[in-house]
């Protein structure tokens, strides 16, 4: 199957759907697209990885979102994003429900301080083991850190909509979701990982959010 069907047929298989999103701010790749396409069609633990990407469009992200989890109904839903100027694949621990972009999105929106959904809480925590992700990634020999903030743009739009759909029982029951930033490539600007160690670093991710259905207890401290 190739990546980003919205139409699949029902499957046996409970479905990974792993997500990136389309170049923005004048740039030519998007690594969490390229690592997503890598990882498509992997089955990890019973269960199948689905690639798709999301546009970097406020409104437009979580309305294909929300069709992806429709169609797919994934156990599991990891969305990926770039953030140049990490260091780190940056696993992120909560979603606000504000936008307040600083440049223009892919359709030259630029919402400053409105909600993701009015009314809603004021923000979600990811619901992935955040921890036993950080160490499988540590263990996989990729440099990973916990994010305390997915920014205010569409990355953060799309984790905190992400969580608020879950919320409403929109995905099967027990679903999971959660979001990961990753570093610019080489090329993009500095400081950048290569591409094979970020894949690396997500199938890693991906397996332990898999296997561990609760979260392990490892300080901070011990997570740099
Ligand atoms: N990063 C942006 C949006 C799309 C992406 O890959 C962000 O961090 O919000």
């Amino acid at each position: 199957m190739a990546p980003d069907t919205l139409h699949s047929a029902p499957q046996a298989r409970p479905t990974i759907l792993l997500t990136g999103f389309d170049p923005f701010g004048g740039g030519t790749h998007n690594p969490s697209w390229l690592i997503a396409q890598a990882l498509h069609g992997q089955r990890m633990a019973g269960h199948s990885v689905v690639a798709a990407q999301l546009p970097t469009v406020f409104g437009q992200s979580l309305q294909r979102l929300q069709s992806l989890v429709q169609a797919h109904q994934p156990a599991l839903t990891l969305c990926l994003g770039m953030a140049g100027g990490r260091d780190a694949l940056s696993i992120e621990r909560i979603g606000i429900n504000i936008n307040d972009a600083r440049i223009p999105d892919n359709m030259g929106a630029q919402p400053i301080d409105t909600p993701v959904h009015a009314g809603g809480p004021t923000a979600y925590f990811s619901s992935l083991p955040i921890k036993a992700m950080l160490r499988a990634v540590q263990r996989a020999g990729v440099p990973c850190e916990v994010s305390q903030t997915a920014g205010t743009f569409v990355c953060n739009h799309v984790l905190y909509g992400l969580m608020h759909l879950l919320a409403q029982g929109r995905g099967p029951k027990g679903a999971r979701g959660g979001f990961v930033h990753v570093p610019w490539l080489s090329g993009q600007g500095e400081p950048h990982l290569p591409l094979r160690d970020m894949v690396r670093g997500i199938h890693a991710a991906l397996w332990a959010a898999v296997l561990a259905p609760q979260d392990i207890a490892l300080q901070a401290g011990a997570t740099h």
